[in-house]
């Protein structure tokens, strides 16, 4: 058992995106299992730090997405070092991974520390165009890139990412069948009950980040169709 390994549903928030008290409150309040704080851009020491301590003052567990070496804060409950798997661009498997071991290797708490091996498959994502992601893989290639993750590599997580819109599926139902051993998170486009519940049909983990934003009583809805699923 890890520290994330019990969550079925997960908040991600952003640091660089404004959120009202009341509308913290809602979220920390809404029986979620987790708040993830983490954002492809805008990402400061400063902003996490704010929102680390707003959220510190309820009993939900908050971890932190580490993508830049200036949104390394401590104080989290645990940490998720991201690698992506359908890149070319070795900066973004273990580059900026290793660039961060160099620099605070030595205080990094490892057994709240866990790798997450990131398919990102929606090609107008931020993340996608950061990282320069080959999204076009068909079920063969989500199959290959869980094996490589779960059971060559035995990363702890593996994230299917289709931020800012909702996933295939079929492509979803693929890769649970395909792991074994990690936990499988499914994130993108959840906007109410019923995308969350059918993503909770396969994911271990279902990660609601935008509609936060957008339509709170719609993210708030997500909670129970997820943990009721
Ligand atoms: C983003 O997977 C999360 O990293 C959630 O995606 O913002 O589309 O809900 P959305």
């Amino acid at each position: 058992m890890s520290w994330y390994s019990h969550w079925r549903h997960a908040f991600k928030l952003d640091p660089d995106k404004e959120i009202s008290d009341e509308a913290l409150d809602a979220v920390c309040l809404s029986g979620t299992d987790a708040i993830i704080v983490g954002g492809s851009s805008g990402v400061t020491f400063e902003n996490t730090v704010d929102l680390l301590s707003r959220i510190r003052r309820y009993e939900v567990d908050c971890a932190l997405e580490v993508s830049t070496l200036e949104g390394a804060v401590p104080g989290f409950d645990g940490y998720f070092v991201p690698l992506v798997l359908n890149t070319d661009r070795a900066e973004w498997i273990l580059g900026r991974q290793l660039e961060g071991l160099k620099e605070y290797g030595t205080f990094v708490p490892w057994e709240e520390t866990a790798a997450q091996g990131y398919l990102i498959l929606n090609e107008e994502a931020t993340a996608a165009k950061l990282t320069g992601a080959n999204t076009l893989l068909d079920a063969d290639d989500v199959v290959a890139h869980v094996r490589m993750a779960d059971r060559l590599m035995r990363l702890p997580v593996i994230y299917i990412e289709y931020s800012g819109m909702f996933g295939d599926m079929e492509l979803l139902r693929s890769a649970r069948q395909a792991v074994v051993g990690a936990r499988l998170f499914y994130g993108g486009g959840i906007d109410g009950p019923d995308k969350a519940r059918l993503a909770a049909q396969h994911a271990h983990t279902v990660v609601v980040g935008n509609i936060v934003y957008a339509d709170l009583a719609a993210a708030l809805s997500t909670v129970e169709a997820v943990l009721n699923a």
